[in-house]
């Protein structure tokens, strides 16, 4: 790993600003057909301060914390003279806390799954050394050999987001989308730790593709640049030889990654650099890390075969969690998207021959996806190495890509939006990308609704935090097979922000 980014990286590690909140508001969760998961919280009073052995409460924070709990304990009239056993859940939602963690059945390591048993010796303050991330702790007494008392349950919260830098949203601005801003905004802080964490519940991990939206969205809202800045040096030092950038890494004990080449992702790592470049102007940042977007940027030109189209991609080419998702034609949106951005950036920093192949690729690569892809019947970029799937992620990045513009572009779009043939996006990640290409497009009415209608009805569905997947109407989507793995804070959700505050912020 190059040590020289690894010590970069260092030195532009965040401080963490922490907040105390504290609850004693019990809530039931009960079922109701009409709540997008089948069950909402009911008022339960406050915390009734004396147990028995099997009772067992729910607290509600009021809002989404990643933190940690601390509470105390205490015997009510008698000495405790056993240990004190209970037993800790944590939801994101209530509807987690509404099944049996023993149930699970999906596809990720069940220890995701925020719960704990503990045992408690002696009346104390109990700290809790893990960081949990919920808005709902269940707690259940399992044994306690006499009445004991619970009480002052407090979470430290942490965030490297200063929140004193949110600008406010303009007065007059339409509350449906200072509602999803707000949200937006939440969601972002509890995923900035001491790097864009794609989402607290679970991985805790550095991801390209969600390092892109974070960075971008918090230019528009917390302004951490030095979070940017040490994210993209960390993805830097694990560069390999001939390979793409890793699609995650992790941060402890030591920074490590796994050999997960994501073409994809590497390509948005250097749409992330542009941007950074972009928003900061910091040349000495952008002339460490250029050398190595280039690379990445080359590796996936050598992607495109000789009739000017990608037919094949390497590793793990991410796009979305739609299943069966096919990525030829995306990646090469992809591409073309990076090769715009990376055009500017060398440019600006005076790498004029470099510009000039990237512009002249770019045209390349446009005229043969045209020409090779789109099929002008249909309306839509269709590509045999994708077996000539239609999907919504095709038209949006060929779009992006400059490969399908006016008309033409809005068409393709709007068909594949409306279509029932289509594979569709179901992540707030592709559809991120769906409302760029209607902005890129002068769609910007559509663009509106969409963030509404989408982002919006999580809104509506009492999300305090955008969800990781989300599908209108469908509440068993799940990358993992089972909701009860998908985080409800996720990073690469929170790009509202950046849209409402970047084009839809007049009042
Ligand atoms: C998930 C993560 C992350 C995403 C990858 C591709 O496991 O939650 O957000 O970037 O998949």
């Amino acid at each position: 790993m190059d040590k020289f980014f690894l010590e970069k990286a260092d030195i532009n590690t965040p401080k963490l600003f922490e907040k105390e909140v504290t609850s004693a508001k019990t809530v039931k969760i009960v079922p109701d057909e009409s709540a997008f998961f089948g069950v909402r919280t009911e008022d339960a009073g406050e915390l009734d301060r004396i147990f028995h052995p099997g009772d067992r409460f729910i607290l509600d924070f009021g809002d989404h914390c990643v933190g940690y709990l601390s509470f105390r304990l205490r015997h009510a009239d008698r000495y405790l003279d056993a240990p004190v056993r209970l037993r800790l859940r944590f939801g994101e939602i209530p509807y987690e806390l509404s099944r049996e963690f023993s149930d699970y059945h999906g596809g990720l390591c069940a220890s995701w799954l925020q719960e704990d048993i503990i045992n408690v010796d002696f009346p104390e303050i109990v700290r809790l050394p893990r960081r949990y991330c919920f808005r709902y702790l269940e707690v259940t007494v399992l044994y306690t050999p006499r009445d004991v008392m619970l009480s002052d349950f407090s979470v430290r919260c942490v965030t490297s987001a200063d929140r004193s830098r949110l600008k406010p949203l303009p007065a007059g601005i339409d509350p449906e989308l200072a509602a999803i801003d707000r949200v937006a905004a939440k969601t972002l802080e509890d995923c900035m730790q001491t790097a864009y964490e794609d989402g607290p519940k679970r991985d805790r991990r550095l991801w390209t593709g969600d390092l892109r939206l974070q960075a971008l969205t918090d230019h528009y809202l917390f302004g951490n640049n030095a979070l940017a800045r040490r994210c993209l040096y960390l993805f830097a030092a694990c560069e390999e030889d001939g390979k793409f950038l890793p699609g995650c890494l992790y941060q402890k004990p030591a920074v490590f990654y796994d050999d997960m080449q994501m073409p994809d992702y590497a390509l948005l790592y250097c749409a992330a650099l542009c941007d950074y470049y972009e928003f900061t102007k910091d040349t000495e940042t952008a002339k460490d890390l250029f050398p190595t977007a280039v690379r990445q940027t080359k590796l996936a030109c050598s992607l495109i075969g000789e009739d000017g189209v990608i037919h094949s991609v390497v590793g793990w080419c991410f796009i979305d969690w739609a299943p069966n998702i096919r990525t030829c034609a995306p990646l090469q949106g992809v591409l073309m998207y990076t090769l715009e951005k990376m055009a500017a950036l060398a440019e600006a920093l005076g790498e004029n021959s470099i510009a000039d192949e990237f512009i002249n690729t770019l045209e390349l690569s446009r005229k043969a996806a045209y020409q090779v892809l789109f099929d002008k019947e249909k309306s839509a970029i269709l590509s045999p190495s994708d077996d000539y799937q239609y999907s919504v992620q095709a038209q949006a990045w060929m779009i992006l890509g400059g490969a399908l513009i006016g008309e033409e572009g809005k068409a393709a779009l709007t068909h594949a939006l409306a279509s029932g043939d289509s594979v569709k996006p179901v992540t707030p990640y592709m559809h991120h990308y769906v409302v760029e290409a209607m902005m890129k497009l002068g769609m910007k009415e559509e663009a509106l609704s969409y963030i509404k209608s989408y982002w919006g009805s999580m809104v509506k569905h009492g999300a305090d935090t955008f969800w990781e997947a989300y599908v209108p109407g469908n509440p068993d989507v799940s990358p993992y097979s089972d909701i009860i793995m998908n985080s409800y804070c996720h990073a690469w959700s929170c790009s509202p922000s950046y849209f409402i505050r970047r084009y839809f912020a007049e009042a």
